[in-house]
């Protein structure tokens, strides 16, 4: 089974990009460590408890050799949030809207470790992760050509810009390697102008602490109030850094039929008090096996609250006023409706 045969098969199975990075000290992998002695990861404790584990993949399969990196396309043809002008709309990052990938993407990996065991000897051993295994799945991708790590810390393939995700399989045999990417971001800065909230401090160095992603997904309890004003109308996540990227201007989409990553109506293009006026029932039928399943109907809630505040949008603040579903007496969602009515009368 050569690099050629297992790459072929990957696109069979519905994966756009396939690399092999071998084992080995990469040297970005050594930045995690000083990241999180700088307290980037805020309340994200996983990082810190599982750090030696993504400092090098041989500590997670002892057995390793190589890495085979998958990317999976999942932009579709909606308008990037900077198109839009006013602020009423609930503004969902893409990778959200669709089914949930660590279920779509895992589906495909098992069929393909399946495929090369039935191909390789006893000795063969495999483990494979989408999104939540001890990896840094970007350094490796990296490593096996996918795409550069951009200044915006995105993995950014030429031809396919970064609306990528990740996933790989760490495997036992000594596979052919593909060469690393080379970074192309040049002279260019626009991620770091752009983003809203000044998370990326420097070239490649995000602090999650000020990142709309982190706030509005990862973050379980209230929103700092300080920071509450920067949210605007990012509902779920955030996706600036990638839509101003020149590598992301005419980017490749996942759009035909039956695509897992088309947007559930629920999500697509509502404004925010549509979405705080849908009810509990309705929300959480779809949210299930969706990508925001994660944060839960609480923490959609508790943002969209947020966001009625941050931008003053006058009929999502009615809806706030009108609304009273289950969710929203809930103390987490009542503290943000509280706060978001406060800023009205300010
Ligand atoms: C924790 C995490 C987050 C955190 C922290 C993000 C971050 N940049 O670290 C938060 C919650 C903020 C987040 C947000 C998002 N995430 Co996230 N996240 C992760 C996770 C679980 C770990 C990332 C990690 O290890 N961070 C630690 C730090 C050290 O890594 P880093 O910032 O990437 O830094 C690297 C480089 O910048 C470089 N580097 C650092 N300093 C320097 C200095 C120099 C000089 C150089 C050359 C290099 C360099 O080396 C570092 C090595 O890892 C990965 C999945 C995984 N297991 O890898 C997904 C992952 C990175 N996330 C992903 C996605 C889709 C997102 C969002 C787009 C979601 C959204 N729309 O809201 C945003 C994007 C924000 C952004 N600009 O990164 C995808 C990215 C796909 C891609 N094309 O890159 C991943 C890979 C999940 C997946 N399987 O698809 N995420
Ligand atoms: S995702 Fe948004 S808030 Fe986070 S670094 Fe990118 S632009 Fe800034
Ligand atoms: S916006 Fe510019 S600097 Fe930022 S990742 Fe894209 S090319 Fe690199």
């Amino acid at each position: 089974m050569t690099a050629e045969d297992i790459k072929a098969r990957a696109l069979q199975l519905g994966f756009d990009l396939c690399g092999i990075a071998p084992v080995g000290a990469h040297r970005e992998l050594g930045f995690l460590r000083e990241w999180l002695d700088r307290g980037y990861a805020g309340e994200m404790h996983y990082l810190h408890r599982t750090a030696d584990r993504r400092a090098d993949v041989r500590h997670v399969v002892s057995s390793a050799q190589s890495v085979i990196c998958l990317g999976t396309i999942y932009n579709t043809d909606r308008p990037y949030s900077t198109e839009m002008t006013g602020n009423s709309q609930a503004l969902i990052a893409r990778y959200a809207w669709g089914d949930d990938y660590h279920e779509v993407i895992r589906k495909r990996m098992d069929a393909l470790v399946d495929w090369m065991r039935g191909r390789s000897g006893p000795d063969f051993e495999a483990r494979s992760y989408v999104d939540t295994g001890p990896v840094q799945e970007r350094v490796y991708a990296q490593h096996a050509g996918l795409g550069w790590i951009g200044r915006n810390t995105c993995l950014i393939n030429p031809d396919h810009g970064s609306w990528l995700f990740l996933s790989e399989i760490i495997c036992s045999l000594r596979i052919e390697p593909d060469a690393p990417a080379f970074d192309q971001c040049g002279t260019c800065r626009l991620c770091l102008d752009s983003c809203p909230t000044g998370a990326l401090l420097e070239p490649y160095v995000l602090d999650s602490t000020r990142c709309l992603s982190y706030l509005t997904i990862e973050l379980k309890g209230p929103i700092p109030a300080a920071q509450r004003d920067e949210i605007g109308n990012h509902a779920y996540g955030c996706d600036v850094c990638q839509e101003v990227c020149p590598w992301n201007a005419q980017p490749a989409t996942a759009d035909q039929p039956g695509s897992p990553w088309l947007p559930r109506a629920v999500f697509d293009g509502r404004s925010l008090a549509d979405l705080w006026r849908t009810p509990d029932g309705d929300l959480r039928r779809s949210l299930k096996e969706s990508a925001m399943s994660r944060a839960g109907l609480k923490r959609l809630r508790r943002n969209v609250a947020v966001c009625a505040g941050a931008s003053r949008d006058a009929e999502a603040l009615s809806a706030l006023r009108e609304v009273r579903e289950p969710t929203c007496a809930d103390p987490l969602v009542a503290e943000h409706v509280a706060w978001a009515l406060g800023q009205s009368d300010a």
